[in-house]
């Protein structure tokens, strides 16, 4: 550690930390705007700006490493006139249209230039940029509200991997572009999303669907019908002032229940179906030779990924559909049925933590006797939004459960929102199935973890299995540019897009917390630990549904409803 003083107080913090780590340490607050703690510091922004002894020039603390001794101003009027000046630069050139934003209120930028009481003193400038891009299902970019501070350039390379913008300087102004320009949809983005969750602005946000569900919602002439992915509910509560890993599915349920959706179903419930399927599989690949490694197949921004840059690889991802997709199919034909309704008198609305989600739900695959699966996704953040717009009083809802039949699930359904978690599901259910055998400790601690490419050997009777995990772009990436080469082999290996999982998807909560994945990735777990049922082979309501319907894993049926395929 080194000792420093923060206006004129000592403290001692860790030698290679920043100022602005410092200065978050001592609990001094300090403005930022480009800076996020998941991302490496730049300096673009200016509004971090602080004196330090011995520089003439106020310096970025988000970009200046501590030194032993030295003395940090964080509050002056030199600083105070910097950062206003640094801010109202920003606002003359940024529209004045909050009202109508996605982010109003969730705004960063907002926030400061309340704070600042920022008026427009170069008198309301004509905004210089006037590139909106809605060629995406996924996200829409509105350049105009970009403030420049390269998050989403930084969010596309440092995690994922996939560099679709660089910031182009155009004399007066610099903007993250795409190469040619060329609308995002065209490039080789893969929707995940983390451009629009670590955009402090509304100048990258979901392609939000919140106006068409509030619609049907008041309409209300279809059965409405909801499902809600494994990582929503760790992170829901976050949007309204809970701490990051309160587990609010109860609120959820409830507050689902209130916006008037006739039934709550679990997309929980559908993992379990996922791994009946996919572990089925597995097991005769197993038997029939490969093709190996088999791929998982849930993660929609990683089947964009594997198509559009590792088509090779189309034979050997999982046919197996995604959980919310399988659970969409099973009720447009056998739900439906069961209700005695038409498909085409069904809304469906998925409540994912994924903007790729979004773009899934088009693809032709998914089609079921001529209606979609899903009709609707709508991110986590748009769900907020929603029960925001509603003025549902979410912070006191009672704990409500789902409704049956596809509304229970067990731990195993749960831990496929994080890392390693489709993995660790597949393995108790195989083992099992496949031994038929009880597994002696269900806990695979090898793939758990936010490591970014997590290897293991399983014994499965006597033949090592190697498994490999992979989450966020750029270690996917490297995992696969790994296994083209032939440097490595596995049987089986889980792919996730974003960070941390779906705990960590393109829909979910903005957070400026650096450990919001640990908090998210551990309330995860406790729901497995939790639930008294934890295999997904287990489940009463998944055995029901085989015996009603879909006979077997692999059957005829279960192929046409929960498989699917893909091209390149
Ligand atoms: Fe996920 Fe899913 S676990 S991709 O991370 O497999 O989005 O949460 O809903 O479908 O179940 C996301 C999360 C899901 C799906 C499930 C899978
Ligand atoms: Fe990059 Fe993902 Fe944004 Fe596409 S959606 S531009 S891949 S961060």
């Amino acid at each position: 550690t080194v000792k420093v003083f923060i206006n004129g107080k000592q403290y001692e913090v860790p030698a290679n930390s920043t100022v602005l780590e410092a200065c978050n340490l001592a609990g001094v607050y300090v403005p930022t705007l480009c800076n996020h703690p998941r991302l490496e510091p730049t300096g673009a922004c200016r509004v971090c700006v602080v004196e330090v002894e011995g520089s003439r020039n106020l310096q970025p603390a988000c970009a200046t490493k501590v030194a032993d001794g030295m003395r940090i101003i964080t509050r002056s009027e030199r600083v105070e006139r910097a950062v206003k000046f640094n801010l109202s630069l920003l606002l003359s050139r940024h529209p004045k249209d909050c009202m109508t934003c996605e982010v109003n209120g969730r705004c960063e930028f907002q926030d400061l230039i309340y704070r600042y009481n920022i008026k427009d003193i170069f008198g309301g400038e004509q905004p210089l940029s006037k590139v909106y891009d809605d060629s995406s299902p996924a996200i829409i970019r509105d350049l105009e509200k970009c403030i420049v501070c390269g998050r989403c350039v930084r969010a596309c390379s440092e995690l994922q991997g996939m560099d679709i913008y660089s910031m182009v300087d155009r004399g007066f102004e610099s903007l993250p572009q795409t190469a040619f320009e060329m609308p995002v949809y065209d490039t080789d983005c893969i929707a995940c999303g983390q451009c629009s969750v670590f955009c402090p602005v509304g100048a990258i946000t979901e392609n939000s669907q919140v106006r068409k569900v509030l619609e049907e919602l008041e309409k209300h002439d279809k059965v409405l019908i909801v499902q809600t992915a494994p990582a929503t509910r760790v992170a829901l509560g976050e949007e309204f002032g809970l701490e990051p890993g309160s587990i609010s599915t109860g609120k959820m349920v409830a507050a689902l229940r209130r916006l008037g959706f006739d039934y709550v179903f679990d997309t929980n419930f559908a993992a379990d179906l996922t791994i009946m399927e996919e572990g089925s599989e597995f097991l005769e690949r197993l038997k029939n030779g490969g093709p190996f490694p088999m791929f998982t197949s849930c993660c929609p921004a990683w089947i964009n990924m594997m198509e559009k840059l590792y088509p090779q690889f189309i034979p050997n991802v999982s046919s197996a559909k995604s959980p919310h997709q399988m659970l969409g199919a099973v009720v447009k034909t056998y739900f439906a049925k069961k209700i005695n309704v038409d498909p085409k008198n069904i809304f469906l609305v998925s409540i994912m933590p994924c903007t790729a989600k979004k773009d899934d739900i088009i693809r032709p695959q998914h089609m079921i006797n001529g209606v979609p699966a899903v009709d609707v996704v709508l991110t986590t953040r748009e769900l907020a939004k929603l029960i925001k717009i509603k003025k549902i009083p979410f912070a006191t809802l009672p704990d409500e459960n789902y409704d049956d039949p596809l509304g229970e699930s067990t731990g195993a359904g749960a831990i496929f929102g994080v890392t390693g978690g489709v993995m660790e599901a597949a393995l108790r259910t195989a083992y099992e199935l496949g031994l038929g055998k009880p597994l002696g400790k269900i806990e695979f601690e090898s793939v758990r973890g936010l490591e970014g490419i997590k290897e293991a050997t399983i014994d499965f009777n006597g033949k090592k299995l190697k498994v490999a995990v992979a989450h966020g772009g750029l270690n996917v990436r490297r995992l696969l540019d790994k296994i083209v080469a032939g440097e490595v082999y596995y049987d089986f290996v889980e792919i996730m897009a974003c960070s941390g999982g779906c705990i960590g998807g393109g829909g979910q909560p903005k957070s400026l917390d650096k450990d919001v994945l640990v908090k998210r990735m551990k309330a995860i777990y406790t729901i497995d630990e939790l639930s008294v049922i934890r295999k997904s082979h287990e489940n009463p309501s998944i055995k029901k549904l085989y015996q009603e319907f879909l006979e077997h894993p692999l059957s005829h049926v279960a192929h046409e409803t929960l498989h699917t395929t893909y091209m390149d």
